[in-house]
């Protein structure tokens, strides 16, 4: 079967950098967008073609649907890559990509309106056998419908915001006399950021692990799972370190949680590259949080332990081809760590955008660098802070780490001010260390560090 001829990559940054990489090994031709202030960017540099598709602002530019199709065709090309966040997860782009007879390399529309609607997901895979969180059977309708379904759950309850996700719009109710009010707040907030008020309910657990498992599914239903990524260190919902495998988990547990992901995939007929969230409580248990219908920036973490490429499949699939990785021929070997390096204040995580003066990157064995940085670059205000992923991989986890440290150390950066010296301070934490952490970590790790009792949104606002 048949590749594109050329692909037209509708992103910046590093994962452009990355999905052109695929295509070169696949023998397509690229083709670079870019707004009007990315112009020496690198992406743009290393792209075959590249149109100029607008102003700085996202919106102008790599959000501008229209003049990313036009970009498309004008350049000839087939298929459209839309990376991570922008238009990734728009279920109209991949319909009027559709329209205008260009492939879009994911999944199908209807498979991105599912994951897009977080309380049709939990039903869907509710009804097909996928263990959920305890709580409301769609979005709750009436305030009746709330006392009931709180009640019965127990309190502390959550929630969440229909259209969401990634911790947007989401709020914890710690007792019956709050709720009310949390509901009509949440209801009301939702539908200013997402122009839909739908909230659900679910029973609030913690501490937690946020364990996700990357699947691929082909066209004609094959379904597989390349194991976890543990991504419970993150500040504010932000992810700053990911890791596979999970610290502490067996091989009977990756196994559990690679069916669920499995059985989630077929339960919404889920076609090309994907993630399933899960939360993973104190007890092992395993509940369906979100499914993530893009390729995810954490994504080489499972790419150097299986050694699959995951671009490149998810650009064979959208050509039509059929899986020809088989479950049993995935083998999970040895431990990778990922560090996102963000243009930030390592201290208050502002973004800290400037021209980069200086720039000498890690290497050396096991040493992955994913970046679209060079000396200088600007790093651009107008979009998102992370400049750089630092991928070490190890024979296990001791050595993963202590590869990372040297890679840290060996990163020399000037002009502005990125998150390398926190990630190094992590690195060296006992919790961190012993693999024993849940996502309340770095709030913790920060408390520690202030002298402060500060508290997590886990605790009750009077404890
Ligand atoms: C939860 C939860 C506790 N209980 N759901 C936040 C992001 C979104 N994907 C789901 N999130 C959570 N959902 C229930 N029922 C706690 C979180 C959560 C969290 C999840 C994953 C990673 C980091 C987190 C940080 C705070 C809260």
């Amino acid at each position: 079967m048949k590749l594109f001829k050329k692909i037209l990559i509708a992103n910046r940054g590093e994962i452009a950098v990355r999905v052109i990489r695929a295509c070169r090994e696949l023998g397509i031709k690229t083709v670079a967008v870019h707004s009007d202030i990315e112009r020496d960017a690198l992406h743009v540099r290393l792209a075959d073609e590249s149109v100029c598709i607008g102003s700085a602002n996202p919106t102008n530019s790599y959000l501008n649907i229209p003049a990313i199709l036009t970009a498309a065709e004008i350049t000839d090309s087939e298929a459209i890559h839309p990376g991570y966040g922008f238009l990734s997860e728009n279920a109209q782009f991949a319909e009027s990509c559709a329209t205008s007879g260009i492939t879009f390399i994911g999944p199908s529309t209807e498979n991105i309106k599912t994951g897009g609607d977080k309380s049709k997901a939990r039903q869907v895979m509710k009804r097909r056998g996928v263990p959920v969180v305890p709580g409301s059977d769609g979005p709750v309708d009436s305030e009746d419908n709330l006392l009931k379904i709180a009640k019965k759950i127990g309190f502390p309850v959550l929630l969440k915001a229909s259209s969401g996700g990634g911790g947007r719009g989401m709020r914890v109710v710690y007792d019956e006399q709050a709720l009310l009010q949390a509901y009509n707040m949440a209801q009301r907030e939702a539908l200013a950021a997402f122009g839909n008020s739908e909230v659900y309910l679910e029973k609030y657990l913690s501490p937690i692990r946020h364990i996700e498992i990357q699947i691929i599914a082909d066209a004609k239903g094959n379904v597989v799972h390349l194991g976890e990524r543990d991504c419970s260190v993150q500040r504010r919902h932000q992810k700053l370190i990911e890791e596979s495998p999970s610290p502490g988990t067996t091989e009977k547990f990756r196994k559990k949680i690679g069916d669920l992901a499995v059985k989630a995939a077929r339960a919404m007929k889920y076609r090309n590259v994907g993630t399933i969230e899960f939360i993973v409580d104190q007890d092992q248990n395993i509940y369906f949080m979100e499914v993530n219908t893009r390729v995810q920036v954490e994504h080489p973490v499972t790419e150097e332990i299986t050694g699959i490429d995951i671009i490149k499949e998810q650009i064979k699939i959208a050509a039509g081809h059929p899986l020809l990785i088989k479950q049993s021929n995935i083998k999970i070997s040895g431990h990778a760590i990922e560090c996102r390096i963000n243009a930030e204040d390592p201290e208050r995580f502002i973004p800290w955008p400037g021209t980069i003066k200086f720039l000498s990157l890690p290497g050396g064995p096991g040493i992955r660098v994913d970046t679209a940085a060079y000396a200088g670059w600007k790093v651009p205000s107008q979009y998102d802070s992370m400049i750089a992923k630092v991928i070490a991989r190890g024979r296990n986890r001791e050595e993963a780490i202590m590869r990372m440290k040297r890679a840290l150390g060996d990163f020399v950066i000037e002009g502005i001010r990125t998150t390398i010296p926190f990630h190094k301070k992590v690195l060296n934490h006992p919790d961190f260390i012993k693999g024993s952490f849940t996502t309340d970590f770095i709030e913790k790790m920060s408390a520690q560090e202030n002298g402060s009792d500060a508290t997590d949104i886990a605790a009750a606002p009077e404890s």
